[in-house]
């Protein structure tokens, strides 16, 4: 393994290194010794689904375990901070699996989603089952004697079931077949991004990285909070380029308007919009038909929702600064900075 001591090896290549040896491991498992075809199977599933995306989530619990214990991580440090970062990729792979069935959507990661690919199909769904129960394996694996082990186990445990809520109130939210905009409100809309992305795009990595630097989650109150505001933040943006994104570069093709999903944009239209531009999208909201879609885009688009867009994600930036700012350690201060400048402005 390439050790990350500061001397200018790549982050990411050695993030990746720590990929191939928790594969490999899992691929040992008594599970599958006796046939080539399941070996073969969750190798291409793992391959498929756990490394394509940006890693931003994994590497962040990284560079905070770095930041909080102040520079130069042994090589045994890196590894385990690594393994974490992992293991919050492969929740996040288990929830792509599930999530992409339940949207119906197309392409992830510039490929199809893995449910589409013709051979796999439903089966996709126990692939989503086999990512999440690899997590506590690896954990028992690399972490069991740690004095924080339990901590880490209910963290997991904890921000998935958060997440699965959050999940439950986008899908209820969004009820196929009585399709109802009133609802759609600012503060339904964050209570579902708290709890579908926020915890675990955020609040998970920062919290995996304190637990290992032996700190107590319960005296990250606030950080925990900041942490909600800037996955809430996030989601806005990951529901912005759902729609004025490129498919090609955010490497998806977005289903929000077709799924009637309760997005930032919507509910920034339907607190704009005139009389007649209500009726618009009570016509064509939730209509997969792509000239109903088209003009949901153009609605949008004569609302000037580029603009608020834009000024929503300043004014969020800003009082993120100044919240992050207000906190009394500037390690964390820097880990809250540090994983806010990977988001801010982001195109994909
Ligand atoms: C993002 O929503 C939320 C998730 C991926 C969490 C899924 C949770 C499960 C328990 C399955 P999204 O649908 O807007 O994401 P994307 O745009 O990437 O499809
Ligand atoms: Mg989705
Ligand atoms: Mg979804
Ligand atoms: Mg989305």
């Amino acid at each position: 393994m390439a050790e990350e001591n500061g001397k200018g090896v790549d982050l990411k290549a050695g993030f990746l290194q720590v990929y191939s040896r928790l594969k490999s491991e899992l691929l040992e498992d008594p599970a599958f010794s006796s046939t080539d075809d399941s070996r073969q199977w969750i190798d291409r599933m793992l391959d498929y689904n756990v490394p394509g995306g940006k890693l931003n989530r994994g590497m962040s619990v990284v560079d905070s375990y770095k930041i909080l214990t102040g520079g130069q991580l042994s090589s045994d440090e890196f590894f385990h901070a690594c393994v974490l970062g992992w293991c919050v990729e492969w929740l996040q792979a288990y929830f792509l699996v599930l999530d992409d069935i339940m949207d119906g959507s197309h392409t992830r990661r510039g490929q199809l989603c893995w449910y589409k690919v013709p051979e796999v199909g439903l089966i996709a769904a126990n692939d989503g089952i086999l990512l999440r129960n690899h997590i506590p394996r690896i954990l028992i694996r690399h972490f069991r004697d740690k004095t924080y082990y339990t901590q880490l186990l209910d963290l997991f445990n904890e921000v998935e079931f958060q997440t699965a809520s959050g999940q439950m109130l986008d899908l209820i939210t969004t009820h196929e077949g009585e399709k109802d905009l009133s609802k759609y409100k600012m503060p339904v809309y964050n209570r579902i991004v708290q709890y579908k992305t926020a915890y675990y795009s955020f609040y998970l990595p920062v919290a995996c990285a304190l637990l290992m630097a032996g700190e107590n989650l319960e005296n990250y109150f606030d950080v925990k909070n900041i942490l909600v505001e800037m996955g809430t933040y996030f989601q806005v943006q990951d529901d912005f380029l759902d729609c004025f994104g490129d498919p090609e570069f955010i490497g998806k093709i977005g289903t929000d308007i077709e799924d009637f999903k309760c997005s930032w944009l919507v509910v920034q239209a339907l607190e704009k919009a005139t009389h007649g531009q209500l009726s618009i999208l009570s016509e064509s909201y939730g209509k997969s038909d792509p000239a109903h879609v088209m003009r949901v885009k153009t609605l949008y688009k004569d609302l000037n929702l580029q603009e608020v867009f834009l000024e929503y994600e300043k004014s969020s930036y800003e009082h993120l600064i100044s919240s992050i700012e207000a906190q009394p350690s500037k390690k964390v201060q820097e880990v809250l900075k540090s994983f806010l400048h990977k988001i801010y402005k982001r195109q994909k």
